[in-house]
């Protein structure tokens, strides 16, 4: 494992968020960020250093998110955004910018695997991860510590001088661990003991 931090990721507070209905519930509230924990996990499990500022649960500012990317060694930081919080997200990839204009941001969640060309037009994101991001984390460290060229990833969106860069689709897995058991009337290629 790495000493210096390579990869800072980030769940954004939603208090702060345009949306201030979204008080804590039975349905809001302040949950484990899963989707930047599975990443934290195989990325730390690759030997990348990995830090996780869940700025829901430490009621994070803005101003604070930007001294925090500033001060971590990570010179990748990944924020986790659904569409109810893009607003936030993308008020942390410009403070980010503004604060260490050479830190790679690359943003991933529900939000960018539905609208991933649309969410590359805020020029603060340097890249997008469309679905899973597990492996797709791992090669973009890999990728920056090799200092090879971050487009082409696949699963990604990358800019570049040339513009938008689009990589190929992630591999299908051909097996999880957990049998389907999803109806037959549902197209999907799982196995599956249910059929
Ligand atoms: C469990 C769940 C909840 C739980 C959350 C519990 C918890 N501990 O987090 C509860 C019930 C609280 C909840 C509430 C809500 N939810 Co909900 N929820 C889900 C559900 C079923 C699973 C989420 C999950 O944990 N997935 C597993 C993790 C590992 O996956 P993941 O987060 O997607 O992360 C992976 C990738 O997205 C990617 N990734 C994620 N972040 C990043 C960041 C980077 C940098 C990179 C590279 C990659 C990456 O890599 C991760 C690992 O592979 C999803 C549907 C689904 N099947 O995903 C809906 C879903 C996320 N919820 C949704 C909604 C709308 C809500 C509510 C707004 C509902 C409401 N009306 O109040 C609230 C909002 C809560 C909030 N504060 O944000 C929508 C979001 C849609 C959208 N357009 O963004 C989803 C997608 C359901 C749907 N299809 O509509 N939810």
């Amino acid at each position: 494992m790495r000493t210096a931090t390579q990869l800072l990721l980030m769940r954004v507070n939603e208090r702060r968020g345009v949306h201030p209905f979204l008080v804590e519930s039975n349905v809001t509230g302040v949950y484990p960020p899963l989707g930047i924990a599975y990443l934290a996990a195989t990325a730390r499990h690759a030997g990348y250093a990995t830090e996780l500022l869940d700025a829901h649960a430490e009621d994070t500012t803005n101003q604070g998110i930007a001294s925090a990317a500033a001060a971590s060694t990570a010179k990748l930081i990944g924020i986790t955004t659904t569409t109810f919080n893009w607003p936030v997200a993308v008020q942390y990839a410009r403070r980010i910018k503004q604060a260490a204009p050479d830190k790679v941001v690359v943003v991933g969640g529900p939000q960018l695997s539905l609208y991933p060309r649309e969410c590359m037009e805020e020029k603060s994101f340097d890249a997008a991860v469309i679905g899973e991001g597990d492996e797709v984390i791992v090669e973009l460290l890999r990728r920056m510590e090799a200092g090879e060229d971050l487009a082409g990833t696949p699963g990604t969106l990358v800019r570049t001088a040339d513009g938008i860069v689009e990589g190929p689709a992630q591999k299908r897995r051909s097996r999880i661990s957990t049998p389907c058991r999803c109806p037959r009337s549902i197209s999907c290629r799982w196995p599956s003991t249910a059929r």
